[in-house]
């Protein structure tokens, strides 16, 4: 069993599949704390978890033609100046299981958490290219990225990202070796992973072997032939994968995760919470919330700072606290975020089903009864 080796988990988290692990908080705990807990970060792994000697392990970047490739241990990686950001992490299937209530699609039944937030640390990829002799002189070129996880056949984990993004410092591109202020954990990609704020989950690859700068995107399967987007038209008789881009930034994100689906809430006053957050670094700035179905709105209180302009890598958690009209049975609610480039999320899932079942981005809704 190639798994028998895979770490243990928190027996909180809900499990998605065993092997490989995949697991999310359940909501009440997701927006428990702005910052997520190792222990209940969502976990996606294609593959069995590799077992890294830290002592042993190199980082194998390599050179720019002509030049020469760097062997890095973690010491040498501490020898970076360490940069900290905090940074949310949401897989592209986050929200699947509501498109397959629609239509059937091909993938893990994530309910609304596969997201989590963390502060992480690290060498900055830029300065870690810069010192391979990399430059930002080829505008097309990728970073590729590959994990010491692999399949049967000795296949890799694999994705890349634009140079442009690694080589930009305000991009914030990590090589992280801690997680909240610990080593990573085993699950999150021990001992060091990329972090690729605002972007999607598959190109911040966990347990980095190996970096380098290519003329063309990632050979991997996860960069080519998945985690892409398609018209609700195309199915798998036709879909072409090379037709389309790959995901990198997200589409602007919202959910509730108190109340529950089907609970039963006391009359008088209702408080609704979610998390709310955008790609590309593009800020939250106004979570909408219906209490029927989306005919009447109100504005949720966004909780926690301001985010910084073109930098907002973390979500907001939100919450609105409101009166119940007498009478009421039932209730259904609804939100929406808006981010500053005034994107907004569609209403229901129709129009942005796709085979795959990524980029559920559709009005989260939540049916809930009023206690007589
Ligand atoms: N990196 C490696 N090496 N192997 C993987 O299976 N999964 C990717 C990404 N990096 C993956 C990986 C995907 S699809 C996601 S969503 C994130 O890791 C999940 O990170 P997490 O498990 O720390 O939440
Ligand atoms: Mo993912």
């Amino acid at each position: 069993d190639p798994y028998a080796d895979d770490p243990t988990r928190h027996s909180a988290l809900k499990v998605n599949t065993q092997r490989p692990f995949n697991a999310e908080p359940p909501p009440e705990l997701l927006t428990e704390n702005y910052i997520t807990p190792n222990p209940i970060f969502f976990t996606r792994n294609h593959l069995p978890v590799p077992n890294v000697d830290p002592d042993t392990y190199r980082l194998n970047v390599a050179g720019p033609p002509g030049g020469q490739s760097l062997c890095l241990s973690l010491d040498d990686l501490y020898q970076f100046p360490k940069h900290e950001v905090t940074v949310t992490l949401q897989c592209a299937g986050n929200r699947r299981s509501e498109m397959t209530q629609f239509k059937e699609v091909r993938g893990l039944e994530w309910s609304l958490g596969a997201i989590s937030t963390a502060r992480w640390a690290g060498a900055r990829l830029c300065d870690v290219l810069a010192q391979a002799g990399h430059q930002l002189c080829e505008t097309e070129a990728h970073v590729c990225f590959e994990g010491l996880d692999s399949d049967p056949t000795g296949t890799p984990y694999g994705a890349s990202i634009p140079l442009a993004r690694a080589m930009d410092p305000e991009a914030e591109v990590l090589l992280a070796y801690e997680m909240n202020g610990q080593p990573l954990p085993r699950d999150h990609g021990f001992p060091v992973r990329v972090v690729v704020p605002g972007v999607v989950g598959a190109r911040h690859v966990k347990w980095l072997g190996r970096v380098s700068v290519e003329p063309e995107e990632s050979f991997s399967h996860w960069q080519r032939r998945d985690y892409k987007g398609f018209s609700p038209s195309v199915d798998w008789d036709t879909v072409d994968f090379d037709s389309a881009p790959s995901i990198q930034e997200l589409p602007v994100q919202s959910a509730i995760t108190q109340p529950k689906e089907g609970e039963t809430i006391e009359a008088g006053e209702v408080t609704v919470r979610g998390y709310a957050w955008s790609g590309g670094g593009r800020a939250v700035v106004r979570v909408d919330v219906s209490l029927d179905g989306g005919l009447t709105w109100q504005v949720a209180e966004l909780e926690g700072e301001e985010q910084r302009a073109r930098k907002a890598w973390a979500w907001r958690l939100w919450h609105l606290q409101a009166p119940l009209p007498a009478g009421k049975k039932e209730l259904n609610i609804v939100c929406k975020a808006v981010d500053d480039s005034y994107n907004v999320q569609p209403d229901t899932v129709a129009p942005i089903w796709n085979l795959r079942g990524v980029l559920n981005n559709a009005w989260h809704r939540v049916h809930v009864h009023v206690a007589p």
